[in-house]
Formats: structure tokens, C-alpha cells, sequence
């Protein structure tokens, strides 16, 4: 059970609102550079249903998609990636409860790109080898001009 302070409720308000800013629909704290695992996911269109996840773990997941996925560490890199269709993920809420929640199509995308974020995966690790090649000569292509 994590002990659920205040500072994770302010953690939590602030990863709410990079996300929304940035604009995404998703949010792990290791994207902050802080190592605690907490995610946030906000996937509807009115963007009015925040997650807040803490601990969440992947307790099923069934069939296949591809979704073309960003990702706000890897700026400028789109490419599909392949994942479940469907997931079911137990987390705590910010009061300390254990929830299930059960989601298809890109909820179940974002929780799945938000959980690697936690492990320290980013989604290129699921392309080829060879995309992922080019993709480091792309930014290091990038690193070299801004440098
Ligand atoms: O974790 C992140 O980098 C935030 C991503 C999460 C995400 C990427 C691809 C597919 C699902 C979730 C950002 O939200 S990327 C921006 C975005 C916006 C709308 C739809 C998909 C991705
Ligand atoms: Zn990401």
C-alpha cells in the first residue's frame, strides 16, 4: 500500500496539468524525472476524465492493435506500434483504494505507453531494429544542430 501524501497529490495535479498543456493523454512520472510510479491518463475527447494511477500493473490483456504512437521524451519520432487491444489494469487511486479499470483502443494504448514509461521503456524499443537505428542517427542529427 503506498502511503499517499500531499506531495503525491501535488505531483499528481501537476503531471494532470503538463498533460494537458502539452496537449497528451498521457503522463508517467518518469517523464519528470521522478521515480515513483504513479501515471496520468486522460484519453476522452471532452478531456474532463482524469486517471490518476498509482502502482498500476497490466492484471490482463487480450488481442492485438496498431496505433501510430509520439511520445513526449522522444519529440518528432512518430511511428505504429503494436499492443493490446484490450487491458485490464489494477492501480491505486490517490485515496489509497485499489481500482480495476478495463479499457480498449487508446486508453488501452496510453495506459500501455504510460506502464512501460514506469519500467523505463519508450515506445521505439518495440520497433525494429532497424527503425530504431535510424531513429538514433535522427537525433543525434538533431543533437549535432542544436549543439
Ligand atoms: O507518455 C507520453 O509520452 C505521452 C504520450 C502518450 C501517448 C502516446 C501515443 C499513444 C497514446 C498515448 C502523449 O500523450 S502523445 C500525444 C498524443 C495525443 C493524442 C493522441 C495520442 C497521442
Ligand atoms: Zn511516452
Amino acid at each position: 500500500m503506498a502511503r499517499i501524501d500531499d506531495r503525491i497529490r501535488q505531483l499528481a495535479r501537476d503531471m494532470a496539468e503538463t498533460m494537458y498543456e502539452a496537449p497528451g493523454i498521457g503522463l508517467a512520472a518518469t517523464q519528470v524525472d521522478v521515480h515513483l510510479r504513479l501515471i496520468v491518463v486522460d484519453a476522452s475527447e471532452t478531456r474532463d476524465q482524469l486517471l490518476v494511477l498509482i502502482n498500476p500493473e497490466i492484471a490482463a490483456q487480450e488481442g492485438s492493435q496498431k496505433c501510430e504512437e509520439g511520445c513526449l521524451s522522444v519529440p518528432g519520432i512518430y511511428d505504429r506500434v503494436e499492443r493490446a487491444e484490450h487491458v485490464v489494469v489494477r492501480y491505486q487511486d490517490l485515496d489509497g483504494h485499489e481500482q480495476t479499470v478495463e479499457a480498449s483502443g487508446l486508453l488501452a494504448v496510453c495506459l500501455q505507453h504510460e506502464i512501460d514509461h514506469l519500467q523505463g521503456r519508450v515506445f521505439v524499443e518495440h520497433l525494429s531494429q532497424l527503425k530504431q537505428l535510424r531513429i538514433r542517427s535522427k537525433l543525434a542529427k538533431q543533437a549535432r544542430i542544436t549543439a
